[in-house]
């Protein structure tokens, strides 16, 4: 029997500021009956699906951000949605902004986070984005803010990889699809499916000449994940304009070969669907990429030890 997961990348288009929780869980939900339609076994939200990306203000007292982040999951705005997913039999993986309860010193935390979801409506994994791009204060000279570090910490723990739709399940979050690190940790766990949510805006003021690039850049990293690894990737965006910030679409479902199997040809709400053939990973995991065969970790010990750049 090969094991078959049938995904729905649900692209999002833009989330505007005055939107409700209870608007975008409507289009999460409606997304969701797209898929059901389709038969599908998995549903994949965005980074922050629930909310307009908020990091691009900035927003003196942190505090004042609070309402933008999910103090528990389900929340009770979430909950439609968990109790509509189960009743289809569907699972799903959802981006959202996390507030922690205080913690033993009474300090609370905030990350940017993913959680998946059985057919069954069982939390099987919580994921907390690792690798946290763009800047901590304010920077005037941008047309717009891209202030994660100021409004997430990054994640703790390594990355997961989860036993869910018969197979083996890992999550990241957008900036950590450019890290070859994401992936291979995950590879080294096994992974056959890695879920990643994402908010790419199509100016990067650091360096505009890269702008063009960016359907370029995003694909390539993925691509090059999945084959690296003999892993399928999910890449599922929330794109278009939202609140003047113009971000990409082209979400896609690339295979263990690396090949892209589907691509949202919109930057609105859109669902992709492919059968992914999980078996399909052996062809790469047992080949070129047999890591207990050919990888040499006694020799790759500064990519754990080292962070930046030493020079000879
Ligand atoms: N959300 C997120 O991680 N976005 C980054 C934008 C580039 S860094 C300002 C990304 O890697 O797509």
């Amino acid at each position: 029997m090969r094991r078959i997961v049938t995904v729905g990348a649900a692209q999002m288009g833009p989330i505007h500021r005055g939107d409700t929780r209870k608007d975008v869980v409507e289009r999460l939900v409606d997304l969701l009956h797209q898929g059901a339609a389709h038969g599908v076994d998995v549903v994949v939200y965005p980074e922050l699906a629930l909310t307009t990306f908020f990091p691009r203000w900035f927003l003196e007292h942190i505090g004042e951000a609070d309402h933008w982040y999910e103090r528990s999951m389900p929340s009770p705005d979430t909950q439609p949605l968990f109790d509509e997913a189960r009743r289809l039999g569907i699972g799903f993986c959802l981006g959202y902004a996390e507030l922690t309860e205080p913690d033993e010193r009474g300090v609370v935390h905030r990350y940017n986070s993913q959680v998946l979801v059985e057919r069954d409506g069982s939390i099987v994994g919580h994921y907390r984005k690792i690798h946290i791009p763009g800047h901590e204060s304010h920077e005037p000279d941008r047309p717009f803010q891209h202030a994660e570090r100021y409004y997430f910490e990054p994640g703790p723990v390594e990355f997961g990889v989860w036993r869910a739709f018969g197979g083996l399940v890992g999550m990241m979050i957008c900036n950590d699809r450019r890290w070859p690190e994401s992936y291979r940790v995950m590879g080294l766990q096994g992974v056959e499916m890695i879920l990643c949510g994402y908010n790419t805006p199509i100016h990067y003021a650091p360096d505009p000449s890269q702008d063009v690039l960016q359907g370029f850049h995003n694909a390539l990293v993925m691509q090059a994940g999945a084959y690296q690894n003999g892993t399928w990737v999910i890449g599922v965006a929330k794109g278009g304009v939202e609140e003047g910030v113009d971000s990409l679409g082209q979400s896609c479902i690339i295979a263990p070969s690396g090949q892209i199997v589907a691509q949202a040809y919109t930057t609105g709400d859109e669902l992709l669907v492919a059968r992914c053939d999980l078996d399909w990973c052996q062809r790469y995991k047992n080949t070129l990429f047999d890591f207990e065969r050919y990888r040499r970790p006694e020799v790759y010990s500064r990519i754990a030890s080292q962070r930046g750049v030493i020079e000879p």
